[in-house]
């Protein structure tokens, strides 16, 4: 590898044989970041992107990149192409690598419900918002191996369009699927694993199972996912607030109190301080369960944490709409109020909060088309059947322009921290994904900071027929899309295909 100093940028170029720049996992699972075209893929063109304004979880500078072969071949200035190369002019435009979101639940079964997006629909609304990374659910069936449940989940995501990992949701925790849970670490690149503490009879794993998962998931570099609430209590809620016919969406808020996560994270963290094992908490919503991670990391524990969009930008005043539209917020955990949304603020500036996901869990509000049997409908009568989740997988990186860098004093650096670097490395697929680098996958979004626009579900491209913002006047709009140095979004056109999405099997997680 060749490293020149030009006055303003420093080039750092590929020399043949050189390696691109990998992590490694204890042997087990070495490859997996290795970029795509080490892998054995056909030709593909080379592309260079000039005038870009370069911003990396690190960096900022005006410079070209030139890509080949599906990554950063070089970036520098005056680079010499010939005629036969794809040139983009990123005037005005900044460059940021491809978002990463590691909380999507496309073509996925949830009690009763489906969600509505396949994967094909799904990750197309991801590229359309700047993702070119999604890191997907997968889930153990109760009684089958969860090795089952990846083959059935690989059969779906062959229509990606973007390139996909999976965590698994793990059901049972027994001598036969722990080890089916080594298997997926060393064998099949799946290396980070969801345990519910909500949903008893469901989705819950008793304490005992989560701290064996967290045993197994420690020292061979996975890590443990919580859904952190408590689940029992908010089943003698739920039942109670039915029996007294509080049937309206706002009794889905009413009776998942803040307390209930903040003590389910309190308790997850001790277990896996216990364990030993790096500790994942998704959704975070809540002050209580943000104390809980901040009091953890002032320790030194392995304790990470994540948000999403709406627990930033909506609170549960949504539950009060007329007609029934409170069902659109019913995600799990619910909206909450003005004082939380604050905290969450607060604990993205000092790094308590380190990531932003989406949690895209889309039903529909009216009947569910697609020959779906069950919409938000299904809860018309009583809170405690509307399907939990909703839509955000095309959003999330506008809003957070919008509202982070326009707003709450967020840098464009921490933007991307948050949208792409973080999870990336956290969740092992630093440095092919997450950053703008030589070697890096060239996953590339130009992003236009000044373009203020209105959110509106028809113009996106979820199967969803709704936005949980819609209406919502944000600044920051994606203008291009490269995956793997491949145009697929060129402003309002699409690209891209079904099947062009890789699988991604991905390295030691719980690392920064
Ligand atoms: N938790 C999630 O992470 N997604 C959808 C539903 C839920 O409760
Ligand atoms: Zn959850
Ligand atoms: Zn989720």
């Amino acid at each position: 590898m060749l490293k020149e100093t030009f006055r303003e940028v420093i080039i750092w170029r590929y020399e043949p044989g050189s390696a691109p720049p990998t992590i490694s996992f204890n042997g087990t699972n070495a490859g997996a970041n290795l970029p795509s075209a080490r892998r054995g893929e056909a030709e593909m063109a080379t592309v260079l992107i000039k005038n870009a304004h370069v911003i990396t979880a690190v960096d900022d500078y005006h410079a070209e990149i030139l890509i080949e072969d599906g990554r950063v071949h070089t970036i520098g200035k005056d680079i010499p192409v010939g005629d036969d190369v794809e040139v983009h002019d990123a005037s005005g435009l900044l460059a940021l690598p491809g978002g990463v979101d590691v909380h999507t639940h496309l073509d996925w079964e949830f009690g009763v419900a489906r969600t509505v997006d396949t994967f094909g629909t799904g990750t197309k609304a991801a590229a359309f918002g700047g993702t070119t990374t999604v890191v997907d659910f997968c889930n153990q069936n109760r009684g089958e191996s969860p090795l089952v449940g990846l083959e059935n989940w690989h059969e779906r995501r062959q229509s990606a369009c973007v390139d996909v990992g999976a965590h698994m949701i793990m059901l049972d925790i027994n001598d036969q699927t722990l080890a089916d849970m080594k298997t997926l670490i060393e064998r099949e690149g799946v290396t980070s694993f969801k345990i519910f503490m909500a949903y008893p009879g469901v989705l819950m794993v008793e304490d005992g199972g989560l701290f064996k998962a967290m045993r197994l998931a420690g020292g061979r570099g996975a890590m443990i996912c919580v859904h952190a609430e408590n689940g029992p209590v908010i089943k003698v809620l739920v039942e109670e607030a039915v029996a007294q016919g509080h049937t309206a969406p706002k009794y889905h808020m009413l009776t998942r109190p803040s307390s209930m996560e903040g003590e389910a994270t309190h308790r997850a963290i001790c277990l896996s301080e216990l364990a030993e094992t790096p500790l994942y908490v998704v959704h975070l919503s809540a002050i209580e369960a943000l104390a809980a991670v901040t009091e953890a990391r002032d320790r030194d524990i392995r304790v990470h944490a994540e948000t999403c969009p709406h627990y930033l930008f909506l609170t549960d005043e949504e539950y009060d709409r007329p007609e029934f539209e409170g069902a659109k917020y019913v995600m799990t955990p619910p909206l909450r109020t003005h004082e939380h949304q604050t905290a969450l603020w607060r604990g993205l500036r000092t790094n308590d909060l380190q990531v932003i996901s989406t949690d895209h869990c889309p039903f529909c509000f009216n009947e569910q088309p697609y020959g779906m049997k069950y919409s938000k409908q299904q809860g018309k009568e009583d809170f405690s059947r509307i399907p939990n989740g909703a839509p955000g997988i095309e959003t999330r990186l506008p809003l957070v322009h919008s509202g982070g860098v326009g707003k709450h004093g967020m840098s464009l650096n921490r933007f991307v921290e948050v949208t792409a670097t973080t999870p990336a490395k956290l969740f092992g697929l630093f440095p092919r994904k997450g950053t703008i680098a030589v070697g890096s996958d060239a996953d590339i979004v130009l992003f236009d900071p000044d373009e203020t626009w209105t959110i509106g579900a028809a113009e996106q491209h979820s199967r969803i027929d709704y936005s949980l913002f819609e209406g919502y006047s944000v600044t920051g709009q994606v203008k291009k899309v490269f995956l793997r140095g491949q145009l697929i979004v060129d402003g309002t056109e699409w690209l891209g295909h079904e099947g062009a999405g890789e699988f991604l099997r991905r390295g030691e997680c719980g690392k920064l």
